[in-house]
């Protein structure tokens, strides 16, 4: 009986995983770290978060503010352009629709920025609506600085290139505008179930 059952969980844990890994992509079990350039350091007291652009009034939180509002727990897929996915990744942080409760704007793009001045465009309903986070805790640990700690976006429907390591704020727009890798070859949109790696894929 315990036999049968094991057998059978691990066949459906193939099954799934399979279906859960984009076209193109293979999965890993370490965490890669990619960045353009060097690992900021950052002074967790001079530190803020900011949502300003198509919004009547800038919102800055403190890191103590930040890390006060409701946060969640999640489980996630996330694919990178290079050809990596890693299931089942644990995070804990603020959902973006928290940040964006109550803000009234027509903008229909955001620009994320990061210290080092990495940026990431989307349109702004790919990241509310349950979709995307601004993390700070990994795998049960504080974000390690190398993958994006104090902070980083994380929206993991896109490939990676999107979760914005080091980030400091939502600017949000009427315009879409490329960011860092965007303006480099990399796709506008980057949805990895279609392939949208390069621009014109
Ligand atoms: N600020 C910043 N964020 C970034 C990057 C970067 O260079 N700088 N690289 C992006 C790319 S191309 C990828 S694939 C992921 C990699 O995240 P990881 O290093 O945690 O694996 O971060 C993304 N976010
Ligand atoms: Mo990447």
């Amino acid at each position: 009986m315990a036999f049968i059952s094991r057998g059978f969980r691990g066949k459906r844990r193939d099954t799934a995983s399979s279906s859960r890994v984009p076209p193109g992509q293979h999965t890993v079990n370490d965490f890669p770290v990619l960045s353009a350039g060097p690992t900021p350091r950052v002074d967790l007291a001079k530190w803020t978060f900011t949502v300003n652009g198509e919004i009547d009034e800038p919102r800055t939180w403190t890191w103590d503010q930040l890390k006060a509002l409701p946060s969640e727990q999640f489980n996630v897929d996330i694919h990178c352009v290079t050809k990596w996915s890693k299931l089942d990744t644990a995070w804990k942080g603020v959902s973006v629709d928290t940040l964006m409760d109550g803000v009234d704007t027509a903008a229909e793009y955001v620009v994320a920025f990061s210290d080092g001045g990495y940026t990431t465009n989307m349109p702004l309903d790919e990241i509310t609506d349950h979709k995307a986070w601004v993390v700070y805790e990994y795998a049960g640990a504080p974000l390690h600085p190398e993958h994006g700690g104090p902070v980083r976006l994380l929206v993991p429907h896109l490939y990676l290139w999107k979760s914005a390591k080091w980030l400091r704020g939502l600017t949000l727009k009427n315009q879409d505008e490329p960011g860092f890798w965007e303006s480099n070859g990399y796709n506008n949109h980057g949805d990895p179930w279609r392939e949208e790696r390069y621009w014109g894929d």
